[in-house]
């Protein structure tokens, strides 16, 4: 194939087939309105429009992206018919073996037409009708999500809009906005205020790589073949089959029929420990750090009485802080982890009798678990992320690592300790091949200000205040600066789903009914656009010239267009484009080359491993192909041409296990900690870390005082002891007796395909209950349940589980909140609606150990989520 096919545009095709297999229908609809009301008719009409039986005749495969925060990075092709997607698979282009996986896609992404030709797409820009520039009273700022929207043209949307964004910059400055993840335009734009969480990653994400680890504690687990040489597997608080479907989820498989021991550490006994048939440790959310003491306190006394259970060679040799005689140099108490285990500081023995009543598990799993982390087991301790989304997980990063330690399990194959997350999960080394860049030009934010992102909501109600600027990006901490920030009048939503996806959601809808403007670039009416004044309509990937992502080590996806944009969207950059010229001021500052330059860019920068042990230009370039584009560049020598590049869908690197390109996690470390010392301080291990106590310290968070520099249990601001009465375990309970938490769901990733009636049919969106509390409250399978919790309430059916622990409650995160402005009740189940702005210890977002109330609704019973209308605003 050409590259100049690559995008099959709907041009000189009958606009009218085109209509009919995509949802651009919604178009003939009747009234304008707001988006309650017209829609399941439009889709009924939509399914109707039956295609014709020889469909593949004279259709194109086209690999098609897949480009969501959703663990997998799959191949996802679709035929594309005249403009129109009549067939969609996955990724056949050699036979699937062990070696060299297939990068199969999940239901999802076979789900992603009705993304892309959505009947619920926006397709003009639209202006809420109560809003006018000019800020105060013209705003009718009460009525976001409540108001009904009318059809503007562009030159009206970018006139208003650029009106708006200059009359609030000249008065407020840079910091009159806000946005979570500000782009290019943002940026030349007018700059802006921006949010900060702790989302992914948890409290790994605040120097982890002060006590040795990684950043974030990814990478350095072991290659996907060398997981057959281990006897145990731990899944830490881990899912993949949910939370990285696609090819991870098949390495597990792999290592399980290979003889692997699964073991499951978690609150539920999840879809991942079931497909691998694990033995299940069931812990409270947010209490493992017991869960965990106790672990180090067996395999103490398990040592001391049995022996060959502690690799004193490997903690002695690579960390410091265990013990006494250990102690990093810059330590400022003499205190340690074992010592405190032990019971020496406080007279508590931390034994497994002390565990229980905080973490529910029963001591002789503690025991057992402790021998699977003995030295002389080849063990892998792979964890996700759950459990140090908690409020209080603070020191679990310290502590998870000092448990991989004490049994020695790093740097040997079949022994790792690390993080399992998203696409890499299972399979950790350096890439073997990766995706060019698209070279954009870099742009700066005039606001270094980032603020933690429910702090925001409140610093936008109040006018303005003092906050702790704590970081500017994600990933990028300094010790606060205490700044004073000027009232916040703008919000742009540009690619996060803010509104939908960070807690405090309620005030989050106060604090946009507040301001004087909200904009957003969105594809559907999600929550950020509900909530807004402006909504600019932006293309998906598929209506875009392409792109290449890098998927996990061994395989670059390169996807190309499917179809022109439907309706009047248009791409990010494009309405940047707008932007910026509406404001007078010149796009190349964001935007100085074409999207097509910017994939061919990403085409021309992949590279692969070479030989020689340093990576290599991937693919072919002639001066023909450069021509064909119409592109700039130079011809370079890949390994591949760049129309098989392209017509293939990228380039898998294939493996064998004795190829020479497996990888052990801190092999080198450990081989030689001299010459290949870790990040810390030590350049140890720091089971003791002065330096990230010291920073955490800095922020100054209510409830830092209770931390120390090791790992000690800590009562969180909010959690298990909250669901009691007077805060003690074992009192009476009270009024939020449940402990709440927010798995990654199949149906989403995170708040995207939550519209997608296909995957609404598939997986409801239930609260997910234990059978004994739903029959204490006498609640039945399918029954409306009345979620309450101190921010805020949602409904949701009941599935009734035998894999939940008792007294723990699941909501699934990401569903579309939806609520009711008489009763202020969420109809969707939006888990961030449930959950406030309390935060502690490094400020991290406790998603996980939220307290809540369940109980049977005597209001009118929910009807499946997938008969209930889709959001569409037509004209
Ligand atoms: N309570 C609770 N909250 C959580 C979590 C939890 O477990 N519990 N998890 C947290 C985690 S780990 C994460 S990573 C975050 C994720 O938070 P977000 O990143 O905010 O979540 P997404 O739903 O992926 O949002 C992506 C948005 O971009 C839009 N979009 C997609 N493509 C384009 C495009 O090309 N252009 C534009 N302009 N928009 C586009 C999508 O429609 C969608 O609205 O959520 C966090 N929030
Ligand atoms: N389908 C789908 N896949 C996704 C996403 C999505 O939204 N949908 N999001 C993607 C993103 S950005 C992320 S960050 C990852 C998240 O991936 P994960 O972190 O794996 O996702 P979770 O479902 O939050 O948690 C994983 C497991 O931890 C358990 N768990 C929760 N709290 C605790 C706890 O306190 N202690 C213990 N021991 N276990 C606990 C849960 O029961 C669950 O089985 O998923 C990615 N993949
Ligand atoms: S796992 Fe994610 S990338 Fe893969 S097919 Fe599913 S939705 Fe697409
Ligand atoms: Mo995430």
């Amino acid at each position: 194939m050409g590259a100049h096919d690559i995008g099959v545009s709907t041009k000189g095709l009958s606009r009218r087939q085109f209509l009919k297999a995509s949802a651009a229908v919604a178009a003939s609809a009747a009234a304008l309105s707001t988006f309650g009301c017209a829609p399941q008719a439009k889709v009924e009409e939509n399914k109707e429009h039956a295609l014709p039986t020889n469909l593949e005749e004279g259709g194109t495969w086209v690999p098609a992206a897949c480009w969501h925060n959703c663990g997998g990075r799959c191949v996802n092709k679709v035929m594309v018919k005249e403009g129109v997607v009549v067939r969609q698979k996955t990724d056949d282009s050699h036979e699937d073996s062990a070696e060299y996986p297939q990068q199969r896609g999940c239901v999802r992404g076979k789900a992603q037409q009705q993304q892309c030709f959505g009947a619920d797409r926006i397709l003009h820009p639209l202006k809420r009708k109560g809003w006018q520039p000019g800020g105060g009273e013209n705003s009718n700022g009460a009525m976001r999500g409540k108001d009904e929207w009318e059809v503007i043209s562009w030159d009206e949307a970018i006139e208003l809009s650029c009106q708006e964004i200059k009359r609030i910059s000249d008065e407020y400055g840079p910091t009159g906005f806000y946005c979570k993840s500000p782009d290019a335009t943002i940026n030349v734009m007018c700059g802006c205020v921006r949010g900060w969480d702790t989302t992914s990653h948890g409290t790994y994400t605040l120097g982890s790589d002060m006590i040795g680890l990684p950043g974030t504690d990814i990478g350095k687990a072991n290659d996907r073949f060398d997981m057959m040489n281990a006897e145990y597997v731990v899944m830490y608080s881990s899912n993949p089959t949910w939370s990285a479907a696609g090819t991870p989820t098949y390495y597990f498989i792999q290592a399980k029929e290979a003889g692997v021991k699964f073991v499951t550490v978690d609150p539920m006994y999840n879809a991942s420990a079931q497909m691998l048939d694990a033995d299940w440790i069931p812990v409270r959310n947010g209490t493992d750090m017991a869960f965990m003491l106790a672990t180090a306190y067996e395999m103490l006394r398990l040592d001391e009485e049995e022996g060959d259970i502690v690799d004193w060679d490997f903690l002695n040799a690579y960390t410091v802080g265990f013990d006494a005689d250990h102690m990093p140099d810059d330590a400022k108490l003499s205190e340690n982890l074992k010592d405190y285990v032990q019971g020496v500081y406080d007279g508590t023995p931390k034994t497994p009798e002390w565990a229980e009543p905080i973490c529910g598990v029963p001591p002789e799993q503690v025991t057992e678990f402790a021998r699977i982390l003995g030295k002389n087991n080849k063990t892998y301790l792979l964890h996700n992320y759950g459990m140090v989304r908690c409020n209080g997980s603070e020191m679990i990063p310290q502590m998870l690592m000092a448990l991989g330690a004490m049994g020695g399990h790093m740097g040997k194959s079949g022994h790792a300790c690390g993080g399992a997350y998203h696409a890499n999960c299972g399979n950790y080394g350096p890439n073997l091949v990766t995706a060019g860049n698209a070279k954009k030009p870099k742009t700066t934010n005039p606001v270094s200000t980032g603020v933690r992102q429910p702090q925001l909501y409140d610093i936008i109600l109040e006018g303005g205040g003092e906050v702790l600027d704590v970081s500017n990006s994600y990933a990028n901490f300094h010790e606060p600066i205490p700044t004073t920030l000027g009232p916040i009048k703008g919000i742009f939503h540009v690619t996060d789903a803010t509104l939908q996806t960070s807690l405090h959601q309620k005030a989050g809808i106060e604090a946009h009914r507040a301001v004087d403007f909200v904009l957003t670039r969105a594809q559907f009416m999600t929550t950020n656009a509900v909530y807004s004044d402006i909504i600019l309509p932006v293309t998906t990937e598929w209506e875009r010239p392409g792109g290449v992502t890098t998927c996990n080590r061994e395989f670059v996806y390169c996807y190309s267009k499917v179809t022109d944009p439907i309706g009047e969207s248009k791409t990010d950059q494009e309405i940047g484009v707008l932007l910026l010229e509406g404001m007078g001021m010149d796009p190349a500052l964001a935007y100085d080359t074409s999207e097509t330059q910017q994939f061919f860019e990403q085409i021309a920068g992949s590279k692969i491993m070479g030989k020689s042990g340093e990576m290599e230009p991937l693919v072919t370039i002639t001066d023909a192909d450069i021509a064909e584009w119409g592109v700039e560049g130079e011809a370079q020598e890949g390994v591949i041409s760049l129309a098989d590049f392209v017509a293939n869908g990228g380039y898998q690197f294939k493996r064998t296990p004795d190829d020479g390109y497996g990888f052990i996690g801190y092999e080198d470390f450990v081989t030689d900690p001299e010459a290949n010392p870790l990040p810390s301080a030590s350049g140890k291990l720091e089971i003791y870390c002065q330096a990230r106590y010291d920073l955490m310290a800095s922020f100054q968070y209510d409830g830092i005082e209770q931390f120390k520099p090791y790992p000690t249990y800590v009562v969180p601001c909010v959690g298990y002891e909250s669901t009691f009465k007077d805060g003690a375990i074992g009192g009476e309970k009270g009024e939020y007796p449940y402990i709440m938490y927010n798995p990654h769901y199949l149906r989403r990733s995170h708040s995207v395909f939550d519209n997608c009636p296909w995957l609404r049919e598939t997986w409801a969106n239930p609260v997910f209950l234990n059978r004994q509390d739903a029959k204490e409250k006498g609640i039945e399978e399918g029954d409306t349940v009345l979620i309450s919790a101190p921010a805020g309430q949602g409904l949701r059916t009941a599935a009734i589980l035998d894999i939940l622990m008792p007294g723990v409650v699941g909501v699934p995160h990401g569903a579309w909140v939806d609520v009711d402005e008489k009763t202020g009740i969420d109809r969707a189940g939006s888990d961030n609606y449930l959950i406030g702005a309390q935060y502690g210890g490094m400020g991290v977002s406790g998603y996980n150990n939220q307290i809540c109330n369940v109980e049977k609704y005597d209001g009118e019973a929910l009807a499946p989520d997938c008969d209930w209308p889709q959001r569409i605003v037509s004209a």
